[in-house]
């Protein structure tokens, strides 16, 4: 097998309306150079032939870009001399979107979904020496708007409706979070293939018994032309994850199928994080002819048993709504992805692992793939098996009413197909999704969201039977969920007592405190989320200096959630005191947005309570990273810059999280989440502090924390108030496990002493911090992006925090505490 990209002698221009594409594309007026993959928008930026998008309001003047035409050439030569095989494809990686690609004047391909990608065979029509592949791509914008013309305008939420028409992604036409891009281009890569013969699939799902004791792998391997290699064979070897070979066989003579099964004793498992190693084992397969090597296909393969439980929650209706790693239950802390930029070929292999390390270094057990993305790039997937991120995978719809034409559903069955066939290898691969909120919106508009389809929301028939029918037959043994939210009651898909949950009571719908969190939660939290500014980093490439106050015009450019300004505005002013500065209100917004991301999640795991008594299975927070320089929900900015909020949850979903709630003037409860397997056997100190800084009280607690669950542990006889706050350790053999911290809400009535905070770089490395005095929320901020290993907490005198700051040097360190809002 020979592959050659075709990333050289690439030019695009601008559709000439007045004339033929075939005048259009021979005139050599007008062409720009071209990178392969890429989109016009990115080529027009690098060309500075447009502004930045990203920068203040220069999103406005780049729409013209994706409301118009482009043409793509590729001129290349090609001699059959170079080509071994008589087999030669065009392999077509993705366009984006609406495209027809002409090899040597003729028309070879005509795409209108940018998830798919095409193989055509050119051997006949490529041409010794010079050859020209031209891609004329058309406004995607436009064509949904003459389908919506034609076929009727559909309710969405977020962008233009004609949206629903075109299978793009749907964060392109604009969402609560990022700009309208319209991107148009060839986002993927281009390339020719000369084969006689090749490996056209590698399939091995991996049975394992419910003991674990014993996995089958259950390969099947397709080979295209395998009559064109008489005299080639195919191995297949296993590996296992330390790369010893564990079995190998080879066939010959070719055949179109070959199957081959190979059964493992006590297999090595692959786990999430923090539950075990994510051992791999690697699958090869190999045709070769002779000492050739034809072609090479692999995998690396998890052996786990990953279930979606939905069983009693004793004293309670419904059922809960959780998964199974391995027999161990696990509660589900995590996220929600949105794609990493608006111009997806810039998202580079480190972009996706600095975002996913983030998300495992903060306990992360779960990433949600959301439905109005992309079928995210392998090496994500890759990297969510080798950190042990399990992964909640949408198909790709999202907040609208999409049809069900015949056309449309059978561009989605080739879409579906493919992404199955891609996907279905991976380990970190827990669960099928059908769409994000389209039942929701029906709802909303008293469609019918269950009993027979309808017109009225005819894409039913996609999330209930074409989808299920597809993951059942292409990856049987995986769960599929129709929707997210889904489940429950037949007019309530968001229902709290069954399935999962999308929780907007606080911030969208009735606006209520994020202190209600707890009572507001479901069985499956798969979204919920506060809002909070970015970083400095991020906020400069937002706006101008002169723009970079609170509540100017570029700021709120670059805050599209609805009603964003008047709702954050409500939750900063319920909760702390608010400065005018931009710099404490940035800090301010992402203290606000920890307490309530904090407040949730404690919440939750406090009901992860043990068998039958599951009542919340996971938390996944709306929304990891952001795809633009946003005020949003996200807990790392684009800058790849964890907020406040980030470091809130990481200490919420630790392995072992100990936790202190209200329960009256006078007593407070603590409890535990303990994510490990083993019994914990300790004592809880409880310290009762002035906000001057002197001890008013101490309790202990003998406490045990039963494995993979959340422990009540008990209640003190010691409470909060406006001048008093609670600290906690979890000591076991005299080692502290786990800290907490109770202060009185809301923030704003305390007044808190300067707590003098200092801050002392460790000969060996790292910085200790002390104060004076109870500190809230201290927040380390430096130039440069550092790993702080701890950020947001809180202080107390005597007990310095020690943490590592890899890289801050003699960097300026800024540093802010909940005093410094008085
Ligand atoms: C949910 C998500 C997104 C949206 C978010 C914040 O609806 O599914 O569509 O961005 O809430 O509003």
């Amino acid at each position: 097998m020979q592959r050659r990209d075709l990333v050289e002698g690439w030019s695009f221009k601008q559709r000439d309306p007045a004339k033929t594409l075939e005048e259009d594309s021979a005139a050599e007026d007008g062409w720009l150079p071209a990178s392969v993959p890429g989109v016009v928008q990115g080529d027009l930026l690098a060309l500075g032939l447009i502004p930045d998008p990203f920068q203040s309001l220069n999103e406005a003047a780049v729409q013209w870009v994706g409301e118009s035409d482009w043409i793509y050439r590729c001129r290349f030569s090609w001699s059959p001399v170079d080509a071994a095989h008589d087999e030669t494809t065009l392999c077509v990686g993705g366009l984006d979107t609406c495209a027809t690609v002409w090899l040597n004047g003729r028309q070879i391909l005509a795409s209108d979904n940018m998830f798919l990608a095409h193989r055509i065979p050119v051997q006949t029509l490529l041409l010794p020496g010079d050859n020209e592949l031209l891609i004329a791509f058309e406004s995607a914008f436009r064509i949904g708007k003459a389908r919506e013309a034609e076929l009727g305008k559909m309710p969405v939420w977020n962008g233009d409706s004609s949206r629903v028409y075109v299978r793009k992604a749907q964060y392109h036409y604009g969402w609560d979070w990022g700009p309208c891009l319209l991107t148009i281009g060839p986002w993927q890569p281009i390339w020719l293939e000369n084969a006689a013969t090749r490996i056209a699939d590698l399939y091995c799902p991996i049975e394992i018994d419910e003991d674990l004791q014993h996995a089958r792998f259950s390969a099947r391997v397709t080979v295209e032309h395998p009559e064109k290699s008489p005299l080639a064979e195919l191995q297949v070897a296993l590996y296992d994850p330390a790369g010893e070979l564990l079995a190998e066989r080879t066939f010959s003579p070719l055949e179109e199928t070959f199957e081959h099964t190979l059964d493992i004793e006590r297999p090595e498992l692959w786990w999430p994080h923090g539950y075990g190693a994510q051992a791999r084992y690697r699958l090869v397969s190999t045709l070769r002819e002779g000492d050739v090597v034809m072609d090479v296909k692999e995998q690396r393969l998890g052996v786990r048993r990953v279930r979606l439980v939905q069983d009693a929650v004793v004293g309670e209706a419904g059922k809960s709504f959780r998964f199974e790693v391995n027999n161990v239950p696990v509660f589900c802390g995590g996220a929600n992805w949105i794609p990493a930029d608006m111009l997806l070929p810039r998202v580079s292999a480190d972009r996706y692992r600095v975002y996913l390390q983030l998300a495992a270094d903060a306990h992360m057990l779960m990433i949600r793939v959301w439905g109005g993305g992309i079928y995210e790039a392998d090496i994500f997937y890759d990297l969510c098996d080798e950190l042990g991120l399990l992964v909640w995978q949408d198909f790709l719809f999202a907040c609208g009413i999409y049809p069900a034409h015949e056309a449309f559903v059978a561009s989605v069955r080739a879409e579906a197909e493919s992404a199955i066939q891609r996907l279905r290898h991976h380990p970190c691969l827990a669960l099928w999704c059908g769409n994000n909120e389209d039942y929701d919106i029906a709802r909303s508009q008293n469609r019918p969201i269950a009993g027979p389809v309808t017109d009225a929301f005819p894409a039913r028939a996609i999330y209930e039977q074409l989808l299920p029918e597809l993951c059942a037959e292409l990856d049987p043994g995986r769960a599929y969920w129709p929707g997210s939210p889904y489940g429950g009651a037949p007019d309530n898909n968001n229902d709290r007592l069954e399935g999962d949950q999308h929780v907007w009571s606080i911030w969208h719908q009735t606006m209520l405190p994020y202190q209600d969190y707890p009572q507001n939660g479901g069985r499956f939290v798969s979204e919920f989320g506060m809002v909070a500014l970015p970083s400095a980093t991020s906020l400069a490439t937002t706006a101008k200096p002169i723009e970079r106050y609170p509540g100017s015009r570029a700021l709120d450019f670059h805050f599209k959630a609805e009603g964003g300004v008047r709702r954050l505005a409500v939750y900063l002013n319920e909760n702390l005191r608010v400065p005018a500065d931009i710099e404490r209100y940035r800090y301010a917004t992402q203290v606000m947005q920890a307490e309530a991301l904090a407040a949730a999640v404690r919440g939750w795991r406090q009901q992860f309570q043990g068998p039958g008594r599951y009542g919340c299975g996971g938390a996944l927070v709306w929304q990891l990273n952001d795809c633009w320089p946003a005020i949003s929900w996200s807990i790392i900015d684009d800058a790849v810059r964890p907020k406040l909020a980030y470091y809130a949850m990481r200490r919420a979903l630790a392995p072992i999280a100990l936790e202190m709630g209200y329960e009256s003037e006078a007593a407070s409860a603590v409890w535990a989440g303990n994510s490990t397997g083993e019994e914990i056997h300790g004592i809880v100190q409880v310290r009762r502090w002035s906000l001057s800084g002197q001890i008013e009280g101490e309790e202990e607690l003998a406490v045990m924390l039963a494995p993979h669950r959340t422990t009540r542990l008990g209640s003190i006889d010691l409470a909060v108030d406006d001048t008093h706050v609670l600290q906690a350790r979890l000591l076991t053999d005299g080692a502290v496990r786990a800290t907490a911290s109770l202060w009185p809400e809301p923030l704003r009535y305390l007044t808190l002493t300067d707590p003098e905070i200092a801050v002392e770089v460790l000969p060996e490395g790292g910085l200790s911090i002390r104060a004076k005095a109870p500190a809230k929320s201290v927040w380390l901020e430096a130039e440069a992006n550092i790993a702080w290993s701890e950020n947001g907490f809180d202080l107390f005198p005597g007990e310095p925090v020690i943490l590592r700051a890899p890289g801050l040097a003699r960097a300026p360190l800024v540093i802010r505490s909940l005093f410094d809002l008085q």
